[in-house]
Order: C-alpha cells, then structure tokens, then sequence
C-alpha cells in the first residue's frame, strides 16, 4: 500500500513552493494518482503505445521519470526488440527510489536512470521520448528548444508523447473544468485547506499551456502529425509523430 499523502493537512505559516524531495518521494504514487485524473489510463496507454511504436535497436527516453511508471510499463510492453530505455529526473530523492522499484521487476530491457536536468540530456536514435507531467515544471522560455532537441534525436516514424494539465483559453470553460478537477481531488479525500496550500506551493512552480500552445510548439520543431489521444478533464496526454 503506498503510504497515504499527508502533505498539506496542516496549516502552513510560509508554503515554499513545491519541490520533489524526500517527503514527496515517500507519498508519491498515492499523491500523483488522487490529483491526476486518467494517471492510471494514461500510464496504461503509454505501454500501448510503446508497443506499437518501439522500433528494433532503438532507445526509448523517460524525461521526468520521477518513480519509474511510464518507464516500467514501457518495459512491459516493449517485446524483444533490444531497445534500451532511459529514464531521467533531476530529483536525486526520485531516482534513487526509482532504481528500487525498478529493481523489484526483472526484465529483459535495459534501463538507464540518470539523475539530470532534461534540458542537459542528449536525445539519439529515439523511436518514443515520453514527457509524462514534466515539462509544464519546465520554465516556459525553455520549452520550445527542448522539443526541438527531441525532434532531432528521434528517428523518421518516432513519437513523443506530452502529457499535461492543461490552460483554457476561453475564461469560463477554464474555471469549469477547473472547479471539477477540485471535485475530483475532493472525491479522493483531499480537504480544502489541503487543496489550497498545494495550489500555492505550485504556483511558482508549474505553469501550464493550453492545448493550442503544444500544437504551436509541436509545429514549430517539426511535427506535421499531432493530436490529443486522452482526456480526463483539464488533464491531457498528446501525441506527435516525426
Ligand atoms: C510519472 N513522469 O509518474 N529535469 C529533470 N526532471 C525534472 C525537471 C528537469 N528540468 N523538472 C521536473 N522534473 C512521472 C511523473 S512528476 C509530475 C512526473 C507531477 C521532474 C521532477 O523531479 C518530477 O519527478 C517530475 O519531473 C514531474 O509518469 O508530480 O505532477
């Protein structure tokens, strides 16, 4: 059982914004799937869709790993193909908790973890590069030349996959779909001052993009072919083929 988040029950004098340390690490899985909805589906999906897009002697990239989900259920579904999978987060907390769950499973797929800043990792001879809730932590200015890079390091017919929250550009559907993604944590026993004081923590933090700002970004490093193929309300998971 993954230990119960408790994270912000308490009152708080100074919330300091959100960091992905220790104390997160420990109550991850049970956090990321309680304020997430479709975390599982789309965990799921990504195997499926590793499956079909994997391609013989290629590497698959994890970027923003954090525990190893996207990364075990890739390994899961990626077939004999000798693919090598690397995974990558720059929360040393993270990683070093990853390599135990990943250890719990044996596997004939190589994983790499590496404990690095995306930014810094060299993307080569990729057929799926999954970005699965992190680039909306990446700085904004910085997220046009990250997909870039992945356009360049994927082979003709790879994939990325972006999952993320999304920012409504129209004002009211933004606060309904806003307001039901409370209801949902609400659902899942997260209480009001809970919901508030994390709210704070990431303001600074992470800063979304509406769906017709991926498409603009997909374009502009060189995806002719993108689409959304999951949406939980205001969670999304895109995908672009080179
Ligand atoms: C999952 N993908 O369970 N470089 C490397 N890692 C980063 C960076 C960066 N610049 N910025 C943030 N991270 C996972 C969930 S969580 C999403 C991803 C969430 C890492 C950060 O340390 C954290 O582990 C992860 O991105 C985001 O499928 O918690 O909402």
């Amino acid at each position: 059982m993954p230990k119960h988040d408790k994270i912000f029950a308490t009152p708080q004098q100074d919330i300091p914004d959100f960091r992905f340390n220790e104390q997160v690490v420990s109550v991850f899985p049970d956090m990321i799937s309680r304020s997430i909805p479709g975390y599982g589906a789309i965990i799921d999906g990504i195997g499926a869709i590793c499956a079909r897009v994997a391609q013989d002697r290629t590497r698959l990239y994890d970027l923003g790993c954090s525990l190893g989900a996207a990364t075990l259920s890739m390994r899961r579904h990626v077939g004999d193909n000798q693919c090598r999978i690397i995974a990558v987060d720059n929360s040393e907390a993270m990683v070093s908790r990853a390599q135990e769950h990943l250890n719990a499973f044996v596997s004939g797929t190589d994983v790499e973890l590496v404990c690095a800043d995306i930014r810094d990792v060299a993307i080569e001879n990729a057929s799926l590069v999954v970005l699965n809730f992190t680039l909306q932590f990446l700085p904004p200015q910085d997220r046009a030349d990250l997909m870039k890079k992945i356009y360049q390091g994927l082979v003709p017919g790879g994939v990325v996959i972006v999952s993320e929250k999304l920012r409504f550009e129209g004002e009211r559907l933004h606060q309904l779909l806003d307001e039901m993604h409370l209801d949902f944590k609400r659902a899942n026993g997260y209480s009001e001052l809970e919901i508030s004081q994390k709210r704070t923590a990431l303001e600074n933090v992470m800063k979304p993009d509406s769906k017709q700002q991926h498409y603009q970004r997909f374009k502009d490093a060189g995806f002719s072919e993108y689409s959304s193929w999951y949406q939980n309300l205001n969670f999304t998971s895109l995908m672009a083929i080179k």
